[in-house]
């Protein structure tokens, strides 16, 4: 890495923290056992739908948990938990239509308050939702995750409205957040973030990357602080968007205490003209195209194996200083940032633990978080995305994303890859 300075854990605040992180459907398995109902991933996943609804609560389940959560705290680590990662009870989905509907507040209301009840007295940090906006653009607007719906111009979904459903179900997922009671100091939200750069230095494709921007995150960050949407929103998908009540509001202004952010990625924007009013989508909304690479052929930045993730490691810096100036410089917790290799099933074992590309990407993008520190964002922590391999939802497993290496063919043996030696190291310096 000698075009960067040497970097380690002194480089870093005192109290700083590191981790690595996972998610439950990505990694616990046991689907079927101990009593576990299905989600609307297991119904995606496997097309047969056997939820119903809780009967209470699952004694096993929260054996599970504590067992994970002692074992975590016996390390000597810190756990970090979100309640809600995208796998919502199937039963939800077929009783009321998930967070299509409102009730959905009352019931993730009731499951945050289990959650502190229960191991509160060893979590002290709590993310309310992870990547709300995937949920939502994903579930509703190209219908290409769970519960899989949108327009029928734009995939092949049964059913479903991308222009009225997604705006419904962000609502819902903000409320669910702003509702979340909470002792100060412990919650937060985690939200899926890229940095966007103009495609050209004019003051159309800079609006542009303004308006991806505010859709993306904004979406969801100005409720949350501000009580309200983005007026380039508001503006663009006018009547679409739901309002808050009063009351709402205030409930929702600065709503968490950290923030957590999941930066993979930068794009291109350009403008898009307003040219009609059919096949109206959240998708198109912010009438800006998003693209790694420039009609020119310029690409923001080395490909990898996923399509959608190409390195631009500045935009890490770029968007904290974004956040720092437009949200108040909020404690930021890095709650994801990493890349995959393309399944290498067939390469022998001691040959796919090489991941270099893996630890150049972790300490370029350490580097300019680092940068940023040093400008005066609070950023409290940064978790590497991910710990070990896993379910890469849409993907399945054809691509790895872990510093440990899972053999899928050999009882899910795990090895530590060159990154888990890296990092180890980098903490120990
Ligand atoms: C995060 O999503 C998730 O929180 C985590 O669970 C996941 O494993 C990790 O990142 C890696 O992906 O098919 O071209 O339309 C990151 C946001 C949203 C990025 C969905 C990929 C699909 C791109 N992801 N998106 S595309």
């Amino acid at each position: 890495f000698k075009k960067y300075p040497p970097l380690g854990r002194s480089s870093f605040p005192k109290d700083f923290v590191f981790g690595a992180g996972s998610a439950a459907y990505q990694y616990e398995g046991g689907a079927f056992i101990d009593g576990k109902a299905d989600s609307i991933w297991d119904t995606f996943t496997h097309q047969h739908p056997e939820g119903k609804v809780s009967g209470g609560v699952n004694a096993l389940g929260v054996k599970y948990y504590n067992n994970l959560i002692n074992e975590i705290l016996a390390k000597g680590m810190i756990p970090y938990v979100t309640i809600f990662h995208w796998d919502l009870p199937q039963a939800l989905e077929d009783e009321y239509e998930g967070f299509r509907n409102k009730k959905i507040v009352d019931d993730f209301l009731d499951y945050a308050e289990f959650l502190f009840k229960t191991f509160g007295d060893r979590v002290k940090h709590w993310f309310t939702l992870n990547e709300p906006y995937t949920y939502s653009y994903y579930g509703y607007g190209t219908g290409t995750m769970p519960p899989g719906r949108c327009s029928n111009y734009i995939g092949t979904c049964a059913a479903g409205d991308s222009s009225t459903e997604p705006y419904i179900v962000t609502h819902h997922l903000i409320l669910a957040h702003g509702a979340t009671p909470y002792q100060r100091g412990q919650i937060g939200v985690a939200l899926v973030t890229a940095w966007i750069v103009p495609s050209t230095l004019t003051s159309k494709s800079e609006r542009a990357a303004q308006r991806a921007l505010d859709f993306m995150v904004g979406w969801f960050l100005h409720p949350m602080t501000y009580g309200d949407y983005p007026m380039t929103v508001q503006a663009l998908a006018g009547k679409r968007v739901p309002k808050f009540t009063a009351e709402e509001t205030v409930m929702l202004q600065k709503s968490y205490d950290f923030l957590g952010v999941n930066y993979y990625t930068a794009f291109f924007a350009s403008n898009v003209l307003f040219y009609n009013n059919v096949n109206i989508s959240v998708t198109t909304d912010n009438h800006a195209n998003l693209t790694s690479v420039k009609d020119n052929g310029v690409a923001i930045g080395q490909a990898t194996a996923l399509n959608w993730l190409y390195v631009y490691p500045k935009g890490i810096e770029d968007l904290m200083l974004y956040l720092k100036d437009n949200y108040g410089n909020p404690p930021i917790y890095i709650t994801e940032n990493g890349i995959a290799e393309a399944n290498n099933d067939k390469l022998p074992v001691q040959e796919a633990l090489k991941d270099n590309d893996r630890i150049e990407y972790l300490y370029s993008h350490l580097f300019y978080l680092s940068k940023a520190i040093k400008a005066g964002v609070n950023v409290k922590g940064y978790f590497v995305w991910s710990f070990m391999d896993d379910f890469e939802w849409d993907a399945g497993f054809t691509i790895r994303f872990g510093m440990y290496y899972i053999d899928y063919k050999n009882g899910l043996k795990r090895y530590p890859k060159y990154s888990a030696y890296w990092y180890k190291k980098f903490l120990q310096t």
